[in-house]
């Protein structure tokens, strides 16, 4: 997979692709990544890539010009850019798994209050928000949609199994972990995980499991779920 990200800080990327998964998935060649300066694509003499918002209100918006030209330059044809955006599609696992399968992705992110919307509409991308909170700009919101996807792209991750084990993928959080020592503190292992009896080992994750969505995530479940609000 060819990932190319489009930014006014592309010093961020720096450490978060040298390291663990990402930096070993690039090293191993698995995934190609590059990062580019939306200012390196502004043809004035200052450099300038935000402005003033139309219709007034606080802060500023980055202007379409160096985002297009960006794009254009990497010549992106019949695939779909992604701006990462706080009014966004919310990134669930399921379009983790589509996006893992595409051979290019092209991710802009927006600093300041955001990118002008012609970028989105004219260049007809897809909005992705990673989650219902507002970062200062979409590099952070990058980085985890891009280690969400490239954990799955096969070879990444050692143990492939392990991929449709975990949260998400079986409709409820994931059951509780547990590894040496057995007695931590006074806070003892589940005698259940050492007795070596799989069908009721099986038996208590599934039940840990649905204690743990029921308490952190009762909207996974179907009994559960509050009834719609109105709205604003
Ligand atoms: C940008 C900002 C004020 C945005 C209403 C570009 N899930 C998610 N949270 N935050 C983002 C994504 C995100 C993505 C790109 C971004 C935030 N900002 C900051 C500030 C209002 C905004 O939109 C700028």
């Amino acid at each position: 997979m060819r990932v190319d990200i489009l930014t006014l800080f592309p010093g961020i990327f720096e450490g978060p692709l040298r390291e663990s998964l990402l930096g070993r998935a690039i090293e191993a060649g698995l995934v190609r990544v590059g990062v580019h300066d939306i200012r390196d694509h502004t043809e004035d003499p200052h450099r300038q890539v935000d402005d003033y918002g139309f219709g007034g209100g606080p802060g500023m918006v980055i202007k379409p010009e160096p985002v297009f030209d960006a794009v254009e330059s990497l010549g992106v044809g019949e695939n779909r850019v992604i701006v990462l955006s706080p009014a966004g599609r919310p990134l669930t696992q399921q379009m983790a798994r589509d996006l893992a399968t595409r051979s290019w992705l092209v991710l802009v992110c927006g600093r300041y209050e955001g990118v002008d919307e012609r970028v989105v509409t004219g260049l007809d991308a897809e909005e992705i928000s990673i989650g219902d909170f507002v970062l200062a700009g979409g590099e952070v919101a990058a980085l985890a949609l891009l280690e969400a996807v490239t954990r799955l792209i096969p070879g990444v991750v050692g143990n492939e199994e392990s991929l449709g084990e975990e949260s998400f993928e079986r409709g409820l959080l994931d059951y509780p972990h547990y590894t040496r020592p057995r007695d931590f503190r006074g806070m003892a292992v589940p005698p259940v995980l050492l007795s070596g009896d799989h069908a009721k080992i099986a038996e208590w994750r599934r039940q840990a499991a649905l204690d743990k969505t029921r308490r952190n995530r009762p909207d996974l479940l179907p009994e559960e779920r509050e009834p719609g609000r109105d709205l604003p």
